[in-house]
């Protein structure tokens, strides 16, 4: 695990610090994950101009308001659509596919699955609030049973997908989920996934404290990450543990790691091999 570095390295190297304060809520885990992404970044040593951001609409969306690499912005949703097309295109980049948790399992869940299905070499990043920040707090795929939403004043009734499993069902070959609790942890995974060569998802349970705290009364964001790090269990620690005991547990490690072939890679392949016939070779 690398040494955490000084702010002020990180900030001069990677923030739009004349944009600062961000307009995100006090509190809001997006914050985390802006310093978390930042640092693994930096621990790659790979050049800020190699990395380009494919980004979503949410309120996590606005990251790149503050972090300063290239940037694709979005519909809703389509994030991993464009991040696809861009390492097609130049797969010289490093491609970070960011998402919210609507983002990804709602209106884009078709996008995510197809990207994970192909192992195409992009970094996905959800940051898991388990609500629709931006538009007031709606339920999305995430929300736990029994929780409120602004669209389930009584309670959450469906069940809630499980972005992990559901990720490396569909093919995904690097596969994790961290909280924004667990900061050195979360710069270690996202710089692995970064380093692995095929889909990579990085779950990062994350904070809401003025819409999605606020209607369940859950506190401040401080009492937030406190209920985060007391429902967090560790992979190792998970092994030992029953199915009922793991009921509404935050699982965190890296769950799935594996080689297989890489989709850019192999259509350049493709390419080579219609040119090649075309040429009459
Ligand atoms: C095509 C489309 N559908 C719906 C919306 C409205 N919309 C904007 S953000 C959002 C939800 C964002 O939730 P999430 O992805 O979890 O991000 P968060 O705000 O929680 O960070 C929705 C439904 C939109 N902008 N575009
Ligand atoms: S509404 Fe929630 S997710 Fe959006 S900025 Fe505020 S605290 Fe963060
Ligand atoms: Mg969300």
């Amino acid at each position: 695990m690398a040494k955490i570095k000084p702010l002020k390295i990180i900030r001069e190297r990677y923030f739009k610090f004349e944009r600062f304060p961000t307009t995100y809520c006090p509190g809001c885990g997006i914050g985390n994950v802006i310093q978390a992404l930042s640092r693994a970044v930096d621990d790659t040593g790979r050049p800020r101009e190699s990395f380009s951001m494919s980004v979503g609409i949410g309120c996590y969306g606005n990251i790149g308001n503050f972090l300063d690499f290239d940037e694709l912005r979005l519909a809703h949703g389509r994030a991993p659509a464009m991040a696809t097309g861009l390492k097609l295109a130049r797969p010289d980049l490093n491609v970070l596919c960011m998402m919210g948790d609507g983002d990804a399992t709602a209106i884009g869940g078709n996008h995510l699955i197809h990207a994970a299905r192909r192992n195409i070499d992009i970094t996905a990043i959800i940051m898991n609030n388990h609500t629709y920040g931006m538009t007031g707090g709606q339920y999305s795929p995430t929300t736990r049973l029994g929780d409120y939403s602004s669209t389930a004043p009584y309670g959450m009734v469906e069940p809630s997908f499980d972005i992990c499993k559901l990720v490396e069902g569909a093919g995904g070959t690097f596969v994790a989920r961290t909280t924004t609790f667990r900061m050195v942890q979360t710069i270690d995974i996202i710089r692995r996934a970064i380093e692995h060569p095929g889909f990579a998802l990085v779950e990062i349970e994350s904070q809401c404290p003025v819409i999605y705290g606020r209607m369940n009364r859950w506190g401040n964001a401080v009492a937030m990450l406190k209920k985060q790090n007391e429902l967090t269990v560790t992979l190792e620690r998970a092994r030992t543990m029953s199915s009922e005991e793991l009921k509404g547990k935050i699982v965190v490690g890296v769950l799935a790691e594996r080689i297989e072939p890489e989709f850019t890679a192999e259509y350049y392949k493709v390419i080579d091999r219609a040119q090649r016939s075309a040429d009459g070779a």
